[in-house]
């Protein structure tokens, strides 16, 4: 069945030209590990090859402003898993998000309107999109290894309530670093060119054990303590993850199959992705460079803005109340930048229009929840903010972001705990940083270690360049 529904969707999908050069799983194995291992000796050679032909080829300039700027626009990270382009968006192993959408492989339960994001991270490690088997595959892999060791589950349940989900969440991955297969078999002496492989088995553990850690500070902070009860061995990742919060609803499942499938990877730059790659250039393992990670992804700048966002558009709603006008939300998001504070939800430091997350997003609201009320202030502001932003002249963006939509959709399920949501953010998140970290150990990257100047240095430089 699953397979006559793959070939459908690739006969659909060339039919229609939606996507040209499809790359399908060449080989029909359902073992991912097998799989890469096939692949990297190729892309070792590619990338040698490469570097030796190339190697001194400048691709790119450094200026004062740069390095004082966040070095936006600076070349210097090599990221496979995913591109983003300023004015079309993500590219997950060159395939838009609507191609995702309409290629990857379904899960069972749910109404099958959404991919699954175990077929993202098979597209993220390989490249190639997989058959439903290997997708499902995939799902088993992760249920299996979903354990979590008690120290992590006593930990979770003696923090105090006033910890931040977030806080809570890094600390317990940084705590399941007690499992590290990477971190022992460094110790014990392992090959370089095998680092790799156990990069990979943290990896798959840790993405499978997330849910659970996810679920159970959920309902310690917000569902009295209650159990998470067990995962279920023939359903998916996010299937699992939506009943182990309390969600038994198969529009919620589909909204967590695409939360989870979106958010996943935004190219190699930002906060969350760099500090994960950052850190296990140290060789740190998996467990502790993706809370690393997470610990950046807690800020208000970047993953925390979902948070934002809701706590922002509740204020507008208590405002200007649901017969929303348009010159009492002008006023308010002008008094929001008189005020000194960013308009949460919109802008991008790479984007330069509207994310291709919020605009799949506001699809799924449209054809679920069209009247909701808060779905009704997110659309009405889409039609006043860039505007604003753009009078205001300071933003580069004036477009929403990932952000600006998703806390909306999930209060409408009822997870009104808008605390929680940079947490389902990391959760997935983690597809994209390990499927990184893997490919990092697979090229032998070394440590990082870019160069840095205080500024007498950097005034000599510049003295310098102007003779
Ligand atoms: N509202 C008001 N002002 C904004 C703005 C916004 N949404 N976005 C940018 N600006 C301001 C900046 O604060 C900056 O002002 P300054 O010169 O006084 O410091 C100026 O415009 C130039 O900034 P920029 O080059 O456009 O953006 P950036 O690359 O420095 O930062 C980002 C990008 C996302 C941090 C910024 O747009 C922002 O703060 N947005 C609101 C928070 C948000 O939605 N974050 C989520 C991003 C997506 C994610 O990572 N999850």
């Amino acid at each position: 069945m699953s397979m006559f529904r793959n070939s459908i969707v690739k006969l659909v999908a060339s039919h229609q030209g939606l996507v040209s050069n499809c790359r399908y799983a060449t080989a029909a194995s359902t073992n991912l590990k097998a799989v890469l291992a096939n692949q990297i000796p190729e892309k070792q050679e590619e990338v040698k090859k490469f570097r030796k032909e190339h190697g001194s080829t400048k691709v790119g300039e450094v200026t004062v402003d740069m390095m004082y700027g966040g070095m936006r626009g600076i070349r210097g990270l090599v990221t496979e898993t995913s591109v983003l382009d300023p004015n079309e968006g993500i590219r997950f192993r060159g395939y838009s998000i609507p191609d995702c959408q309409e290629l990857l492989p379904r899960g069972n339960g749910g109404t099958g309107e959404q991919p699954l994001p175990e077929a993202l991270f098979w597209l993220l490690l390989t490249g190639e999109i997989p058959t439903q088997q290997q997708a499902d595959a995939i799902s088993k892999e992760w249920n299996d290894r979903a354990a979590i060791p008690n120290h992590v589950t006593t930990m979770l349940n003696n923090f105090p309530s006033n910890l931040h989900p977030m806080s809570q969440f890094s600390a317990a991955i940084t705590a399941l670093n007690s499992e590290s297969k990477f971190a022992k078999a460094y110790h014990s002496g392992v090959k370089k060119s095998q680092y790799w492989e156990y990069a990979y088995e943290d990896s798959m553990d840790m993405i499978a054990k997330l849910p659970t850690v996810a679920s159970i500070i959920y309902r310690n902070l917000y569902r009295e303590g209650s159990s998470v009860g067990a995962i279920d061995p023939k359903k998916d990742w996010s299937w699992n993850f939506a009943t182990m919060l309390g969600y038994d609803n198969a529009d919620f499942v589909e909204l967590m199959r695409l939360y989870l499938t979106i958010h996943s990877d935004h190219e190699g730059g930002n906060v969350s992705a760099h500090t994960t790659h950052l850190v296990a250039s140290a060789l740190s393992d998996p467990y502790l460079s993706f809370a690393a990670g997470m610990n950046g992804l807690a800020g208000p700048l970047h993953g925390l803005a979902n948070q934002e966002v809701l706590i922002w558009l509740t204020e507008v709603r208590k405002k200007v109340g649901d017969n929303i006008t348009e010159d009492g939300m002008k006023e308010f998001v002008w008094n929001t930048l008189k005020g000194g504070q960013v308009v949460p939800g919109y802008g991008h430091a790479v984007l330069r229009k509207t994310d291709p997350r919020y605009t799949c997003q506001r699809e799924f609201a449209l054809k679920k929840l069209p009247d909701d009320p808060m779905f009704k202030l997110v659309s009405a502001l889409y039609k006043v903010v860039p505007d604003i932003l753009l009078e205001q002249g300071k933003a580069a963006n004036p477009w929403p972001n990932v952000d600006a939509h998703s806390g909306v959709l999930l209060q409408y399920y009822g997870m009104t705990e808008m605390n929680y949501y940079t947490v389902l953010f990391g959760v997935s998140r983690a597809l994209g940083c390990m499927a990184s970290v893997i490919w990092d150990r697979a090229l032998g990257l070394p440590i990082e270690r870019p160069k840095s100047f205080d500024t007498p240095a950097l005034k000599k430089l510049a003295a310098a360049a102007k003779k």
